[in-house]
C-alpha cells in the first residue's frame, strides 16, 4: 500500500485541467527513494491517476541519442551545426545547460537511466552486460500505471526489451552499421536497406498511432544510433549532407595540445589517446575533418527525427505530452588531445537536456542535472522549482 503525503498548493497549478479540479492533496511519498526521472515520469503519472475523474494520464517520449556531446546542438549555443528540429523542440522547453551522465559509455547510461540507478547497484558496469536479477525499470514502473510501453532504436543491455517492461519492440544491438542493420522488429529479424535511425523512427511513428488508438497513456523510449560511429568506426554521413559544412568552420579545441606529463600513467597510455593519434590528433585539420564528419551524421539524426516530432503535431499529442530529449554520453574531439568518451573529462560526460511538455514554459536552467541523481530529488527540485517560479 503506497503511502501519501502533501502537496504543496503552489505546485497545484502543473495538475489543473480543464473541466477538472487541481490536483493538489497527495504525492507518492516512496519516490523520494527513487531517482530523478522516475520522480518526474511515475510522479505526473500518479497525479493525472487520482485526479478528477475523466482527466487523461499524460504520456512521455523520451529520445537517448548516442555520442552526442553538449555543445553538438545549436540550441545550445553551438553557431556552426545544423540541427533545425531539436534547436525548434529546445527552444519550446526547458533547456538545462548543465546534465551530465554518471558513466560515459553507452550500455551504463542506458542501464542508468531504465532502472534510475548507478551500475554498481543495477549490474551493467560494461558494454551489453545484463540488469542484476530484480531490477526493475521505469517501463515497468509505468506498465503497472496502465502504461502502453514502447522502445524503438539502439538496445545495448543484455535482457532484451520485452523483458524489460515494453510491449512493443523496435530494436537492434548494439553498434554496427547505419544501413542494412540487422533489426528485430516486435520480434521479427529484418534487415532494411534504409537507415536505421530512420527504420526506427518510422516505427516509433506506428507505436504513437497505435497507442492514440488504444486510448491508453503511452510511454515511448525512441533511441537513436546516430551520432555513434558505424562498424566501421567512421561516421558515415552522405557527401551531401557534409557538403553543408565548411571545414574552415569546425571548431577545435585549444587543449589538444595540452602536455599530459604530470597526468597519471593510464592517462599516456590510455586509448582515448591512442585512437585520437591513429586520427591524426593533435593536428588542427583531422580534427576539423573528424569534427565535420561527426556534425554531418548529426545533421541527418536531427533529419530523421523530423518524422517522429512531425507525427507529434499531426497526432495532437503536444498537449499532453512530455517529451525529453538527452544524450547517453558526449565525446571528446580533441580536447586534452584524446578521443571518445568513458573518461570522466566534462566533453565525455556533458550532454544535451531538453524537456517541453503540457504547462512548461520555455527557459534556460543552469542547475546540475544527471541521467542518475545521487541527491534523488533533483529532477523534482530543478523543474518543479521552475514550475512554481512560473505560477507565482
Ligand atoms: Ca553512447
Amino acid at each position: 500500500m503506497r503511502e501519501f503525503i502533501p502537496f504543496p498548493e503552489k505546485w497545484c497549478f502543473l495538475f489543473t485541467f480543464q473541466g477538472g479540479e487541481p490536483f493538489s492533496q497527495l504525492i507518492m511519498k516512496n519516490v523520494f527513494s527513487l531517482p530523478i526521472l522516475y520522480f518526474c515520469f511515475t510522479t505526473l503519472a500518479l497525479a493525472y491517476q487520482h485526479s478528477s475523474p475523466g482527466v487523461e494520464k499524460p504520456n512521455f517520449i523520451f529520445i537517448y541519442s548516442d555520442d552526442q556531446r553538449y555543445d553538438a546542438l545549436g540550441a545550445n549555443g553551438n553557431p556552426v551545426i545544423i540541427t533545425p528540429e531539436l534547436d525548434l523542440l529546445a527552444r519550446q522547453g526547458i533547456q538545462f545547460t548543465n546534465a551530465n551522465v554518471v558513466f560515459a559509455l553507452c550500455s551504463p547510461s542506458r542501464a542508468a537511466f531504465l532502472t534510475g540507478r548507478y551500475g554498481s547497484s543495477n549490474g551493467v558496469l560494461e558494454l551489453g552486460s545484463d540488469l542484476k536479477q530484480g531490477e526493475k525499470t521505469i517501463a515497468q514502473y509505468l506498465k503497472e500505471e496502465g502504461y502502453l510501453t514502447g522502445m524503438s532504436g539502439k538496445w545495448h543491455i543484455g535482457k532484451k526489451p520485452s523483458e524489460t517492461g515494453f510491449d512493443f519492440s523496435v530494436f537492434f544491438t548494439g553498434n554496427g552499421d547505419y544501413y542494412n542493420r540487422l533489426i528485430y522488429d516486435e520480434g521479427k529479424a529484418i534487415t532494411p536497406e534504409i537507415h536505421c535511425d530512420q527504420y526506427c523512427a518510422s516505427r516509433s511513428v506506428d507505436f504513437l498511432k497505435d497507442a492514440v488508438a488504444s486510448d491508453k497513456p503511452f510511454f515511448l523510449f525512441h533511441n537513436t544510433q546516430l551520432p555513434h560511429m558505424n562498424g566501421a568506426l567512421i561516421w558515415d554521413a552522405k557527401e551531401k549532407t557534409k557538403a553543408q559544412y565548411r571545414l574552415e568552420n569546425m571548431p577545435v579545441a585549444n587543449s589538444r595540445l595540452d602536455d599530459l606529463v604530470d597526468k597519471p600513467e593510464y592517462l599516456r597510455t590510455v586509448r582515448n589517446l591512442t585512437q585520437a593519434r591513429s586520427y591524426g590528433y593533435p593536428n588542427a585539420d583531422s580534427i576539423k575533418s573528424h569534427t565535420r564528419d561527426y556534425y554531418a551524421v548529426i545533421t541527418e539524426m536531427d533529419h530523421f527525427l523530423s518524422e517522429l516530432f512531425e507525427s507529434i503535431e499531426t497526432l495532437g499529442l503536444r498537449d499532453n505530452t512530455y517529451i525529453f530529449f538527452m544524450s547517453d554520453n558526449g565525446w571528446m574531439l580533441g580536447e586534452h588531445g584524446f578521443t571518445s568518451k568513458v573518461l570522466p573529462y566534462r566533453p565525455s560526460t556533458h550532454v544535451p537536456f531538453f524537456v517541453l511538455g503540457p504547462e512548461l514554459a520555455p527557459g534556460v536552467n543552469q542547475e546540475l542535472v544527471l541521467n542518475i541523481d545521487s541527491r534523488k530529488i533533483r529532477m523534482k527540485l530543478i523543474i518543479w522549482r521552475k514550475m512554481t517560479s512560473l505560477s507565482q
